[in-house]
């Protein structure tokens, strides 16, 4: 197996300070849970940003630095002024909702590409400086599409994979970005670039078409003499991890207590990260119509929605945490009785205990973004389920929504009909529910993190590529 050299933004770590004592912890998230085997065993290196350490010591950013060095871990530290126009700016204010469809959203001049560029070369270059002849680069989302092509140019021979993790979308939207030739060239320095979906494939090959005029086959493109692979690889969960956790004894007494509290109620369940991408807003107010058009099922129903904390520095982000605040004030207010509100909101994140407690114990799953990569709250909410009920219901515009045919399929735009479908999904017989659970399990479990990332470095190591000459004696 080739040594395997991961790039993304953020280092799988989190940087704990407390007095003079510093540790560096592992993340627990998909990501680092499936490509940890693959890193390790390959004695391979994960380039990127291991988050603020502005206010460390030097003293502390040394123990930083060697505690990563243990887990392999390049560090690549981003200055404040790079974390705003870099993280926050160009990534998150310009290609974030430009991959969503949100452009109105975007800032009417783009600023930060200087700095989006500028950071973009200081990660191919630290990563260039750690490329041994025969190591395999992986290259990770949206923050770094210019790291392939800048690689190129420095290892003409490396094997380079790139993964999109968000939608990649029309080429009708993406061409409205003053530097789309850039950032589809630069994804053209890879050798693969993979997506969640084959309509995220088919919107990269028209904008290739439209920006350069390149024609392109259905799984590849030529480009200055180089066959460039693509791919759709839609990425899983550790699936057997959260089945363990759903098992355990001490989920269960949290998903008794939960019950407990909701005595004759039924449960509706959001999890999100605080992102305006998410359908919170639509989603609240179906629950509203819900309760406006069924009196019969006032008091009867609680909706538990957690949303993490995300991205506090963007402004849209703090106005779309005031709309959900007010939407939810408002609906207990109309609906609230002195004994309990239907809406229980939360702005925090959860252990995992906790979120697999959440997971087992809905009646029915709210997943409804308005536009979403793949969206693995869905896969989650299914692994946690061996008990094969509850019920999902899933955005069709949710990358998952292609893989999950079996949830409760919703248009997150048409608050009427999630209303109905929340209804449907409340009254869905329990033959139905084991039915559907049972075949979203079986394909959350056989398409788990493990296999995404095997048959993804699978391809990109099947490919030939150019070989160094062997030096002679
Ligand atoms: P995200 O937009 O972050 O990921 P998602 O795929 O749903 O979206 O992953 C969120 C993760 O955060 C899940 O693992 C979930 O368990 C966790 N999480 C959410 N709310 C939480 C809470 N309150 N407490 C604790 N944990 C919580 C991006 C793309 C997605 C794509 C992934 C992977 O936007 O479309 O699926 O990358 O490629």
């Amino acid at each position: 197996m080739s040594r395997l050299l991961l790039v993304s933004n953020r280092l799988p770590v989190t940087v704990k300070a407390e007095k003079d004592q510093v540790s560096v912890v592992r993340s627990a998230g998909g990501l680092a849970t499936g490509l940890s085997g693959p890193h390790e065993r390959s004695g391979g290196l994960w380039i990127g940003w291991p988050g603020d350490v502005s206010r460390l010591s030097q003293a502390q950013r040394a123990k930083v630095d060697a505690q990563l060095a243990e887990l392999r871990c390049v560090p690549l530290y981003l200055s404040a002024s790079e974390v705003s126009r870099f993280y926050e700016g160009y990534s998150n204010r310009v290609l974030w909702p430009l991959c969503h469809y949100l452009l109105d959203r975007m800032p009417r001049q783009d600023r930060d590409w200087d700095a989006y560029s500028k950071v973009n070369e200081r990660f191919a270059e630290l990563a260039a400086s750690h490329y041994q002849p025969g190591d395999t680069i992986w290259v990770h989302d949206y923050q770094l599409m210019l790291v392939p092509g800048l690689l190129r140019k420095r290892l003409p021979e490396a094997r380079i994979g790139f993964f999109h993790h968000i939608p990649f979308p029309s080429s009708e939207i993406f061409r409205t970005l003053p530097h789309r030739e850039a950032l589809v060239r630069g994804l053209l320095g890879a050798d693969l670039v993979g997506f969640h979906t084959s309509s995220y494939v088919h919107h990269f090959s028209n904008t290739m078409l439209q920006v350069l005029g390149l024609e392109t086959e259905v799984d590849h493109v030529t480009h200055e003499g180089r066959t460039v692979r693509l791919g759709a690889f839609p990425m899983g969960i550790d699936a057997a991890a959260f089945e363990r956790l759903a098992q355990e004894q001490g989920t269960l007494d949290e998903v008794k207590v939960l019950r407990e509290r909701a005595t004759g109620q039924r449960l509706l369940v959001g999890v999100d990260r605080l992102d305006y991408t998410k359908g919170i807003p639509r989603r609240l107010l179906a629950v509203q119509r819900l309760l406006e058009r069924e009196p019969s099922w006032r008091g009867r129903l609680r909706f538990i929605q957690v949303a993490v904390p995300s991205r506090t520095q963007v402004e849209d982000y703090a106005a779309y945490r005031e709309e959900v605040d007010e939407l939810v004030g408002r609906i207990n207010g109309l609906y609230g009785t002195i004994h309990n509100v239907p809406v229980h909101y939360l702005y925090r994140s959860l252990n995992e205990r906790q979120l697999a407690a959440l997971y087992r114990g809905a009646d029915v799953m709210l997943v409804t973004p308005i536009r979403d990569g793949m969206n693995l709250v869905a896969k989650e909410f299914c692994a946690s389920r061996p008990d094969e009920d509850g019920v999902l219901l899933l955005s069709e515009f949710a990358g998952a929504s292609n893989e999950l045919c079996e949830a409760t399929v919703v248009n997150p735009y048409d608050v009427e009909g999630m209303t109905d479908a929340i209804l449907k999904a409340l009254e869905m017989p329990a033959a139905e529910r084991q039915r559907r659970m049972r075949a979203l399990r079986e394909r959350v479990k056989a398409h788990d993190v493990h296999w995404w990332v095997g048959r993804f470095l699978d391809t990109l190591q099947a490919i030939p590529v150019a070989t160094q000459q062997p030096e002679t004696a």
